[in-house]
């Protein structure tokens, strides 16, 4: 069994033979490696090779994989049972953490994915509010909610379906889709629609179409505009929550949105999400209120067990310097690296999330991002991944650190960068 021959099977059975799109490594070409097992930052596919993992399951993998913590924890919550359908304990002791962490959430609901959170954010956003229109960001991906799939990043992006087949033409002109970063588009669309406006979805750092930054006063207007119309402000930080500070990057930023998506670090790997934020606003879930939501899984005591061990351990380890001090050293060697290889490459970070755009300049939205050479970052993918570094197979995803990688990971790829920038 080879990844080559279990790849030809599993597209006799799935669709492009990968459960997740970007998966397909159809934006670097090429055929995926089957993964046998993962431990701490390194992965090994099922034909032995080893790999540095930068992908870290696209974000829950903060400690590394597989850690002891969460490994007991699943088991041991295992002996008592897999699913009840029933309220259990860690599901109070999940949202009190969540509660107690993210000040801005005052009551949270747990769901099995950051698609559901995100989806059941912007459904309780039009039920609050009662209005139907709903902002979003070019190249922020959101999970793959009807509403949301409109100049949607990650594989939408990477795929060349930033706006999907399948979403009726009637619900995406509810969706307005604005550049992250350009602030008079912002003031107009308020100025405009303001009345109608339910909601603004935001990745506060956009990390689906490569990784850029919010411009200073950004976020800040985003706030302003959003309170001055009565619009709710929903947070996306699927990816950044529990990374970018114990809080989110709403702990760094200082900014406090009505909403808020949460997803992979609080399943400690296992399938979960949340939705969060002012008590008023959620009391209006079912089955106080009129918004229905629901799900078999939700509150899964295997994922809260993992979830929990992993936000725990997070916290005994005090996580988020040292996940800070490990991009720091990343950053350096990769820095380095561009510079020894005479590339004028951006290579942009915040904490253990970043990425390398093929490209020179500034990149503060997904035109910038769309300028990178997809080519030249496809031969450095495969370069890298031959040498046993496994970057995202795409220039339209983040990558991201853990606390498991170590200085000698970190000075083998930039050793391993340095050669495939050549590629
Ligand atoms: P999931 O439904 O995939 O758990 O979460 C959707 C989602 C929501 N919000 C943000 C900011 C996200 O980044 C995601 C999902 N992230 C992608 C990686 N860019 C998941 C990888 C994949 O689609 O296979």
């Amino acid at each position: 069994m080879t990844s080559q021959t279990l790849f030809a099977e599993a597209r006799r059975y799935i669709p492009g033979g990968v459960n997740s799109p970007v998966r397909a490594f159809r934006g670097v070409g090429g055929e995926p490696f089957f993964v046998d097992r993962a431990k701490g930052a390194h992965i090994w596919d099922i034909e032995g090779k080893e790999y540095i993992d930068y992908v870290g399951t696209w974000g829950p993998a903060i400690l590394g994989h597989a850690p002891g913590v969460i490994q007991e924890a699943i088991a041991a919550a295992a002996l008592k049972g897999v699913s009840f359908g029933i309220p259990n304990p860690l599901e109070v002791e999940m949202a009190r953490t969540i509660t107690e962490w993210v000040p801005s959430i005052k009551k949270v609901r747990m769901v099995n994915s950051g698609t559901e959170a995100t989806m059941s954010s912007i459904r309780l956003a039009r039920g609050f509010t009662g209005r139907d229109k709903i902002v979003k960001f070019e190249g922020c991906y959101h999970g793959h909610v009807d509403s949301l799939l409109v100049k949607a990043g990650s594989g939408a992006l990477t795929h060349g379906q930033p706006d999907s087949a399948g979403v009726p033409a009637a619900l995406a002109q509810l969706t307005i889709t604005l550049p992250f970063n350009d602030p008079e588009a912002l003031r107009a669309i308020f100025a405009r629609e303001g009345s109608q406006i339910a909601a603004v979805i935001v990745e506060p750092i956009p990390a689906n179409a490569g990784l850029y930054l919010p411009r200073p006063g950004f976020l800040e207007l985003l706030r302003e505009l959003c309170s001055a119309y009565d619009a709710l402000l929903i947070f996306d930080e699927v990816m950044t929550g529990f990374r970018l500070a114990r809080g989110g990057y709403q702990e760094r930023c200082g900014i406090t949105p009505d909403l808020t998506a949460l997803g992979k670090i609080i399943g400690g790997g296992l399938p979960v999400g949340a939705f969060g934020g002012r008590a008023e606003i959620m009391d209006q879930l079912s089955p106080d209120g009129p918004v229905y939501q629901a799900g078999t899984l939700s509150g899964n005591p295997l994922a809260m067990a993992a979830g929990l061990a992993q936000l725990h351990e997070l916290e005994r380890l005090n996580a988020w310097d040292k996940l800070e001090a490990i991009g720091a050293e990343f950053e350096e060697g990769t820095r380095v690296a561009l510079k020894k290889a005479g590339r004028d490459y951006v290579f942009q970070r915040i904490g253990s999330m970043f990425c390398l755009y093929f490209t020179s300049g500034e990149v503060w939205n997904l035109a910038d991002a769309q300028r990178s050479d997809r080519a030249g970052f496809a031969r450095y993918f495969h370069a890298c991944r031959e040498a046993g570094v496994y970057f995202a197979p795409s220039q339209f995803e983040a990558g991201f650190l853990s606390l498991a990688h170590t200085s000698e990971d970190l000075v083998k790829t930039a050793q391993i960068v340095e050669r495939a920038l050549g590629a």
